[in-house]
């Protein structure tokens, strides 16, 4: 018997500014100027903080941190396409967009000087704490959806961050493989940074594309330019509402680049090349969107400067505040396991409060 073609496939890539900011009006998402420049104003802040706590890690002020840098559209674009009552569930690398979901600027200095009250919230519970371990937060990403179904919610959906190094995680497969069965709304999102840590995307995978994979399990599948915010702000927003209307989930590869070290540990100049980290930064994704703004006439050079004096005072008066915190809570790892602590718990916590008791009596 004859092959019989028993299936075919493509898969669309997605740009609405191009490498300079230019716009293609047909894909012009529907945003207020008020609404672009809040949106511009979360990616420079994002910049600006990342920028400082480098600084601060170096001169010994801070414990080791991922570097955000470069990657701003894709968390700051996909989190603006959020309602307050979805779930973000991300890894290491979406400081931006934890930002815009109400973290405290002083949060993530905490939380990297080894304080685990830095992973809370005040604002919004339904961000998850950051995620070190590569593709857990998947799972629990199709969990938070599926939880949502259970209570009746049914509008509300997930959306998940991971890099391309976690698509090699049995976690990924497994989360895709559920949420496409059940149909849930969850919107993957792989920030495709070309590395894990020295691992180049070419060692990762042998698919051409992160966004193929999407095919396997009959879901919806994207590659997009994920350093052009309005591109990504669309395809997330389109994947959420095809999500709600109980079309299942959707896979997203933005295609993006790591600008700095992987974390303060790493040193990149020994495994890639000054000239590809050059190429890149031609493609800034800040400087991309400000062209957009200013060729839109939604921003200026006096909006700039007041934006940039505004985001230094606020950064600086949280290092003061951060560096004048003292009353940190060793046990607090323990209040956020449970809505209501377990008998396990409230033993565990006594035995480690005894604990460091003890080793504080040795020393
Ligand atoms: C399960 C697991 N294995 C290994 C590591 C060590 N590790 C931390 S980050 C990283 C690379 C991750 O690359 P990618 O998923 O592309 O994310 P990126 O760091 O580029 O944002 C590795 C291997 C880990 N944190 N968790
Ligand atoms: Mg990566």
């Amino acid at each position: 018997m004859p092959l019989k073609t028993i299936g075919k496939f493509s898969l669309s890539y997605l740009q609405v500014l191009d490498d300079k900011g230019k716009l293609d009006e047909n894909l012009e998402p529907k945003l207020s100027n008020t609404e672009l420049n809040k949106l511009y104003r979360a990616m420079y802040l994002a910049r600006q903080l990342d920028s400082r706590m480098l600084k601060l890690q170096r001169q010994g002020r801070l414990g080791t941190i991922p570097v955000c840098t470069g990657q701003e559209a894709c968390v700051c674009g996909a989190t603006f396409a959020l309602r307050d009552s979805d779930w973000f569930v991300g890894s290491y690398r979406e400081l931006g967009g934890r930002l815009m979901r109400g973290e405290p600027l002083i949060n993530p200095m905490i939380y990297y000087n080894g304080y685990e009250e830095g992973s809370f919230n005040p604002v919004n519970d339904r961000t998850l704490p950051i995620n070190i371990i590569l593709g857990s937060q998947l799972p629990h990403a199709v969990g938070a959806a599926y939880g949502s179904r259970l209570k009746g919610e049914k509008e509300n959906a997930s959306l998940v961050f991971f890099g391309d190094g976690s698509t090699s995680e049995g976690d990924f497969h497994e989360a895709i493989n559920f949420a496409a069965v059940w149909k849930l709304p969850v919107v993957f999102f792989c920030q495709n940074n070309q590395w894990a840590i020295s691992t180049p995307r070419a060692n990762q995978t042998h698919s051409e594309s992160i966004a193929q994979k999407a095919i396997s399990y009959g879901i919806d599948g994207i590659q997009i330019d994920g350093n052009d915010v309005l591109a990504v702000y669309k395809a997330t927003k389109d994947a959420l509402d095809r999500g709600r209307a109980g079309e299942g989930p959707t896979l997203i590869e933005a295609v993006t680049y790591r600008m700095g070290v992987h974390t303060t540990a790493d040193d990149p100049t020994r495994y890639r090349k000054n000239a590809e980290v050059e190429e890149w930064s031609k493609k800034d994704p800040i400087k991309r969107f400000e062209n957009y703004l200013i060729e839109k006439k939604a921003w200026s050079a006096r909006k700039q400067k007041t934006m940039e004096d505004e985001i230094k005072a606020e950064i600086e008066q949280t290092v003061k505040d951060f560096e004048n915190m003292t009353d940190f809570k060793p046990d607090s790892p323990f209040d956020y396991l449970f809505e209501t602590e377990t008998d396990d718990i409230k033993a565990l916590r006594a035995e480690f409060l005894n604990e460091i008791g003890k080793d504080a009596d040795n020393a």
